[in-house]
């Protein structure tokens, strides 16, 4: 019995990695197989190796998750690139992006690419979002694809990881995949075109990074949190609003009877810009929200 992971599902062709050998293999599902399940990039399978280049696949293990968007199973790690100026920062797009991907059950890794081409203004700016989402509880890393700064810790976050990039288009996330990777992938193509009505399939395929995936396709680009949860549940991905006991467990955090949530945010312990995008994407349900002082 050999262990591989499926790298690539193009129409029937699939190819399975054996780590064991470092070698690349065509995949055939057994009949058992092939009627129970499909299978996805990022599949842990077993089977026997039947020549040199065929692997039988007999079982796929039960998976950790299962993306539509890269199609890619057992995601561990979403890399969410955003940048500070050109395109210029968009933190609403940022915590909704988090908010889903947290909602999925893939930890956020937050990457501030284009470093090398800060005006002094953009470089406060930068500071300040670092503080903002590290605070928050995520893993911040300013990177230049051009340069290289910040890429060696970035590497150091998903080895052994299986992987994929979010973002807005044009923030780099092939640039910063092909410099880690050594892989070329297109630069400068917008790939969102699914967003706009049409739909192409395109193929995922996995690039091995020391001993884990990354993922070429990206995953989102735009997300709105509740088209994937109920506005209870948004509250629950904004990792620092969770070491705060509000009188009442279902507290919206909005303008309820001892609402500690708001209080940090007036004590300026949770950061006004999280807070107020938390109730952008809640307010058609809250048209009674009120300002919070100081924020
Ligand atoms: N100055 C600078 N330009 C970058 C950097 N990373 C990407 N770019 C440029 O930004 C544009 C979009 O990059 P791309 O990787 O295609 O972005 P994607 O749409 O997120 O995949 C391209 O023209 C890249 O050359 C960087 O770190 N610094
Ligand atoms: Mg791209
Ligand atoms: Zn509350």
């Amino acid at each position: 019995m050999v262990e591989g992971i499926v790298t690539e599902r193009a129409g029937q062709k699939i190819t399975v990695f054996v780590p064991e050998e470092g070698k690349y293999y065509r995949g055939i599902p057994l009949g058992k197989v092939r009627k129970k399940d499909r299978i996805y990039a990022g599949d842990r399978v077993t089977g026997r190796l039947v020549d040199s280049t065929t692997f039988a696949i007999e079982a796929i293990k039960e998976r950790k998750n299962l993306l539509v968007r890269p199609p890619i199973a057992n995601v561990d790690k979403v890399v969410v690139v955003a940048t500070i100026e050109s395109p210029p920062f968009q933190s609403y797009l940022m915590d909704n992006l988090l908010v889903v991907y947290g909602f999925l059950g893939i930890e956020a890794v937050v990457v501030f690419n284009k470093v090398d081409i800060l005006s002094e203004e953009g470089r406060k700016e930068l500071d300040k979002w670092v503080k903002v989402y590290s605070d928050a509880g995520y893993t911040v890393i300013p990177v230049s694809a051009e340069t290289g700064e910040g890429l060696d810790r970035l590497s150091e976050e998903l080895s052994g990881v299986t992987s994929i990039f979010a973002g807005a288009s044009g923030v780099g996330k092939s640039s910063i995949i092909s410099k880690l990777t050594g892989e070329h992938l297109r630069v400068g193509e917008v790939s969102e075109k699914t967003e706009r009505g049409r739909h192409t399939t395109r193929e995922v395929r996995l690039i091995p990074f020391k001993g884990g995936f990354i993922g070429d396709a990206p995953g989102f680009s735009r997300v709105e949190a509740l088209n994937f949860m109920d506005k209870e549940q948004v509250r629950l991905y904004f990792p620092e609003f969770l070491n705060y006991q509000c009188r009442f467990s279902d507290c919206l955090h909005v303008n309820e009877e001892g609402c500690e949530v708001t209080e940090a945010v007036k004590r300026g312990e949770i950061a006004c810009e999280r807070y107020k995008n938390y109730l952008k994407m809640i307010h058609e349900f809250v048209p009674w929200l009120s300002e919070v002082e100081g924020c």
